[in-house]
């Protein structure tokens, strides 16, 4: 059962969104000391990697993934020797950082795009995308940007448009030039002799880009790119990577993560998350979840990386609702929902990553006005979807369900004004209910989500059959139950989760019956699963490990 085993395997990842995660000096902003300031609390969780959202120089238009000095700490954030100090300190407690890498678009003020604009003749005027206007003056073609409008932004200094798939202040960046591939190579191996112990890279499957051919995701140079990427910057360093691709299907993840490949250890895939979008509205008309089609993703990539490559597990990320709202149920059963979907996730086989306050079931945010809002998607998107005729209450009942700024409330530290999250007036509204969920109302509390987390996170440590066990999915059919095995060294550990709020009746499957102990529930305890009927409570869940049978 055991194949190559790397550092980082059973660790689990957490992420911080710097921006809302700790405020150390009152102006309403997370920052690195303030970051610093909570590591125990990682720490005590049993963390192992931690995934920094960036903290570069940046003029925030899209909340620092939008860089203008790729060498620097924004100054609301801190200084470098604030990050070497993060660094150090995350080091002490034996956690490695993982550092968001922006470089399919840079800010529309870093320094090579205010060359670039300046003048068509500067060499930085290559590290972008421009082409001439349409004959009658307007933009190359009709393309749509991802934050609504052109996909092209007219730059008068130079009389061209240039190409922006995000917004108009996220230039992408010419992958073709090999300038800027040096420059990005560059760039990348300061950061790891400063101590980084990896990257998320964002959105990486749109460098490969053809935008001539509109071959824009997954685009043809995509994998010469990364194997490039790794011979020069990677190769011979062990750190862990892992590249955001929303366009990467179970058909092309070995290409990015495959073990020969020389290219990334695993990749975040999304299409579990866009199994529960509308076909034209997308994420803003979202469907209630349909159980069998969410485990059938889950257990297809589990399937697909089961000889090589690696799963990363997630629900949620900043960019996502909390998933205890998406998925869950807020209301009622919020903690043991939140408990159940976490054991379902954490105990398949890949790297669980956590976002900042999944782990004491942080709800979405409850906003019900679009000035409530400082998304610049979610603001872009509004004006364009009005527009198109969709009535401006279902916009809001959408965003109110999937609206990126749902993750990005500020961390609930504790039940005071400001939450434990700053004394001074925050960047975006805390939730109200920080008086009843929050850390410090959890810690000490063994039936907390809190606690159920830091188990989940110690028992991945302790049995390498959650590592490396082989996954085997059951009871795929059933519109209430998640439930599957892994299996390894004559061992089988036996997962099965109620993912509803009513009741539930199954009939276990001799491949998922068990008698051994039980690692974790979040109802009575159980030792055993045996064969035939059973009756599992609402969001009941449980996990026992032993011998088959
Ligand atoms: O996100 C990639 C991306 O495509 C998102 O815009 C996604 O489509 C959207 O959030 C779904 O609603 C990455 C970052 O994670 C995101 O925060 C950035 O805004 C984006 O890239 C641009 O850098
Ligand atoms: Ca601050």
């Amino acid at each position: 059962m055991t194949r190559q085993t790397r550092w980082w395997m059973d660790r689990t990842a957490y992420q911080i969104y710097p921006r809302s995660f700790a405020d150390s000096n009152g102006d309403g902003l997370g920052d690195i000391p303030g970051i610093i300031g909570r590591l125990d609390h990682l720490a005590d969780l049993g963390i192992g990697l931690l995934w920094l959202s960036p903290v570069y120089r940046s003029p925030m238009a899209d909340n620092g993934y939008d860089i203008s000095d790729y060498r620097d700490i924004a100054p609301e954030y801190g200084t470098l020797a604030d990050f070497d100090r993060l660094v150090a300190e995350a080091g002490r407690r034996d956690i490695g950082i993982i550092m968001d890498l922006v470089v399919n678009h840079s800010s529309d003020r870093h320094p090579w795009f205010l060359e670039a604009r300046r003048d068509r003749d500067s060499p930085f005027h290559d590290f972008y995308y421009w082409r001439d206007p349409a004959p009658d003056g307007g933009p190359p073609d009709n393309r749509r940007a991802y934050f609504g409008g052109p996909v092209w932004t007219f730059v008068p200094e130079v009389g061209r448009y240039v190409f922006t798939l995000f917004s108009p202040q996220q230039p992408d960046l010419n992958w073709q030039n090999p300038a800027l591939r040096r420059a990005v190579h560059d760039m990348m191996r300061w950061w790891l002799d400063r101590g980084v112990r990896g990257f998320r890279m964002d959105v990486i499957d749109l460098i490969g880009k053809d935008i001539d051919r509109d071959l824009i995701a997954e685009g043809p140079y995509l994998h010469g790119f990364l194997q490039e990427m790794h011979r020069e910057v990677l190769a011979g360093r062990d750190v862990v990577t892992v590249g955001e691709s929303w366009n990467v299907s179970r058909d092309t993840a070995l290409l990015y993560c495959g073990r020969d490949r020389g290219e990334l250890d695993m990749v975040f895939q999304f299409q579990h998350i866009v199994a529960g979008w509308d076909e034209t509205h997308g994420k803003w008309r979202p469907r209630p979840l349909d159980l069998v089609a969410f485990k059938k993703v889950w257990a297809d990539w589990q399937e697909a990386l089961q000889d090589d490559g690696w799963n990363s597990l997630f629900l949620n990320n900043h960019d996502l609702p909390r998933s205890v709202s998406r998925y869950g149920d807020a209301g009622q059963w919020r903690e043991r929902s939140a408990k159940a979907l976490a054991t379902a996730v954490h105990l398949m086989r890949g790297t669980p990553f956590v976002f900042q306050g999944e782990e004491i079931g942080m709800t979405n945010a409850g906003f019900t006005a679009i000035t409530h809002y400082r998304d610049i998607e979610l603001i872009n998107m509004h004006r364009e979807m009005l527009e198109q005729g969709l009535p401006e209450h279902q916009f809001l009942e959408g965003a109110g369900i999937t609206a990126r700024d749902n993750a990005r409330t500020p961390m609930q530290w504790d039940a005071f004004p400001g939450a434990g999250f700053t004394t001074g007036d925050p960047w975006i509204a805390i939730n109200p209910n920080h008086d009843r969920i929050n850390v410090a109302a959890q810690r000490d509390d063994p039936g907390s989500v809190l606690a159920h987390y830091r188990r989940l996170i110690a028992l991945r440590k302790r049995h390498e059959v959650i590592v490396h066990g082989r996954f085997v999915p059951c009871l795929e059919d059933h519109p209430q139950v998640w439930a599957y095995a892994r299996e390894g060294n004559n061992r089988r550990l036996s997962v099965l989760c109620n993912i509803s709020s009513d009741p539930a009746r199954a009939e276990v499957p001799p491949g998922l019956a068990v008698r051994g102990t039980g690692l974790i529930a979040t109802a009575g305890p159980r030792d055993a699963i045996a064969p035939g009927p059973i009756l599992l409570e609402p969001w009941e869940a449980v996990a026992v490990l032993g011998a088959p049978g």
